[in-house]
C-alpha cells in the first residue's frame, strides 16, 4: 500500500513524429499504457503534449498577469482560478492556443474514445497558486485540500458508471514541483473492488446535505463530528494511499471527474502556475461551462473571440459548439449569414457549404 510520500513522475507522450498515421481525425498523442492508465487507476502524468514555444510564452503570459509571491497582492488570493484574468477565451494567445491546441484535443479523443468534432469544451483558465503560511481562506482555503472528486461542481449529475467516462479534466503544469511544491495528490483506483472507488462516489463534503469545505483539517473535523463513518473511510481508503503527481513545467495531468485528488500545499513564499482545462462528450449536457459562455466574449472591442473562431480548424469550432459540416443548422440561407458576419476575419465556410452539397451517403 503506497504511503503520502510516494510520487507519480511524467511518461512522455509520443512524439508528433513518432506518432502512428492518423487514426480517425487525428495523430495519437498517447500511448495505450498511458490511456489505459487514465481509464483503470483514474489518471495519468503525461510530458511533452505541448511544444516547448507555446509553454514558454504561457509562462511569460502568466508571470506578466499575477502577482509575485511573497507580496501583499498574493496574501489575498487562495481560491480556485484566475477570476476571469486568464479565462479562454484570454487576451494573451497562448492560453487560447494550448485550449485548443491539435495534439490535447487528440489526445483527450483518444481517452474517451471520440472524434474530436464530438469534444466539448466546458473549462480552461490559467490560475496561481501560492505557498503561505497562513490559511487566509479559513475552511475554504486551497492550499491543503480536502481529498475530493470534482464532478459536484462541473456536473448536473453524478459521473456514469467507470467504463463510461464522459469527459476528460486535465491540469497543465506551468511550473516545476522542485521549486514551488504543491504536487496535486491522487489516489490510483486499483480494480472494480477498490473500496476506495465503491459507487457512488459521495464521502466527501459537498455531496448531500454535507456542507461544502475546502480545507482538511476543517473538513476532516466536520465530517468526524456530522458523518464519523465518511471520515473513517476517508481515513482508511483515501489519505494513506494518495500519491503526488512530480510535475514540471509542460507535465499534464489528465484526470477525471471521479477521480480522488486533492491540492497539497505550496512550499512557502513560491507560486504555482497550471491551467485546468476539461472537455466532455457532445452528448453530455449535463456537464456544465463553469466560465462565461464563449460568445459572451464577443462583446469586447479587442475582437478575440471572432478573430479566433474564423481562423480555427473545422475540429476546433466543433470543441466550441459551433456547428460541424452537416449539421443541420446548415442551410444556403444560414451560410450566407455567417460568412456575412465572419467572412471578413477569414473565415473559410468551404466544408460546410461542400457537405451541404454533397450530403454524406446513409
Ligand atoms: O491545485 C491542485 O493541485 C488541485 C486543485 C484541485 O483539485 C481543485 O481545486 O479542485
Ligand atoms: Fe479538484
Amino acid at each position: 500500500m503506497s504511503s503520502s510520500t510516494d510520487w507519480v513522475s511524467p511518461d512522455p507522450a509520443l512524439s508528433p513524429e513518432g506518432a502512428l498515421p492518423p487514426q480517425g481525425s487525428g495523430a495519437r498523442v498517447l500511448g495505450e499504457t498511458q490511456v489505459s492508465a487514465w481509464r483503470e487507476q483514474g489518471f495519468v502524468l503525461v510530458d511533452g503534449v505541448f511544444p516547448d514555444s507555446l509553454l514558454r510564452r504561457a509562462c511569460e503570459a502568466a508571470a506578466s498577469s499575477f502577482p509575485d509571491a511573497d507580496t501583499p497582492e498574493a496574501e489575498v488570493v487562495n481560491d480556485f482560478g484566475s477570476s476571469g484574468v486568464l479565462e479562454f477565451p484570454a487576451e494573451a494567445p497562448a492560453v487560447n492556443q494550448l485550449t485548443l491546441h491539435p495534439r490535447v484535443l487528440n489526445a483527450v479523443g483518444q481517452l474517451l474514445g471520440s472524434e474530436v468534432v464530438d469534444l466539448r469544451l466546458t473549462q480552461s483558465d490559467l490560475w496561481a497558486k501560492y505557498g503561505r503560511a497562513a490559511k487566509p481562506g479559513g475552511d475554504r482555503d486551497n492550499s491543503d485540500q480536502r481529498m475530493h472528486t470534482d464532478y459536484p461542481n462541473h456536473t448536473l449529475t453524478h459521473p456514469p458508471p467507470w467504463y463510461e467516462p464522459e469527459a476528460v479534466e486535465l491540469i497543465l503544469y506551468l511550473s516545476d514541483v522542485d521549486d514551488c511544491g504543491g504536487a496535486t495528490a491522487l489516489v490510483p483506483r486499483t480494480g472494480s473492488d477498490d473500496p476506495a472507488y465503491v459507487w457512488p462516489i459521495s464521502n466527501m463534503p459537498g455531496v448531500g446535505d454535507l456542507e461544502w469545505i475546502n480545507d482538511r483539517s476543517a473538513a476532516e473535523a466536520a465530517l468526524r463530528d456530522r458523518a464519523p463513518e465518511i471520515a473513517h473511510f476517508r481515513d482508511t481508503h483515501l489519505y494513506p494511499r494518495e500519491v503526488r503527481a512530480r510535475f514540471r513545467v509542460g507535465s499534464v495531468l489528465f484526470y477525471r471527474h471521479d477521480t480522488w485528488h486533492r491540492g497539497t500545499p505550496l512550499h512557502r513564499g513560491s507560486r504555482r502556475f497550471a491551467q485546468n482545462m476539461t472537455f466532455r462528450k457532445s452528448g453530455s449536457e449535463w456537464i456544465s461551462v463553469l466560465q462565461r459562455g464563449w460568445a459572451w466574449a464577443m462583446y469586447r472591442r479587442s475582437g478575440v473571440m471572432e478573430k479566433l473562431l474564423a481562423n480555427a480548424s473545422v475540429e476546433q469550432r466543433c470543441v466550441l459548439g459551433f456547428p460541424g459540416p452537416g449539421h443541420p443548422y446548415w442551410t444556403p440561407a444560414t451560410l450566407a449569414a455567417v460568412a456575412a458576419r465572419f467572412g471578413p476575419l477569414g473565415m473559410d465556410l468551404t466544408p460546410y457549404a461542400r457537405a451541404l452539397e454533397d450530403p454524406p451517403a446513409g
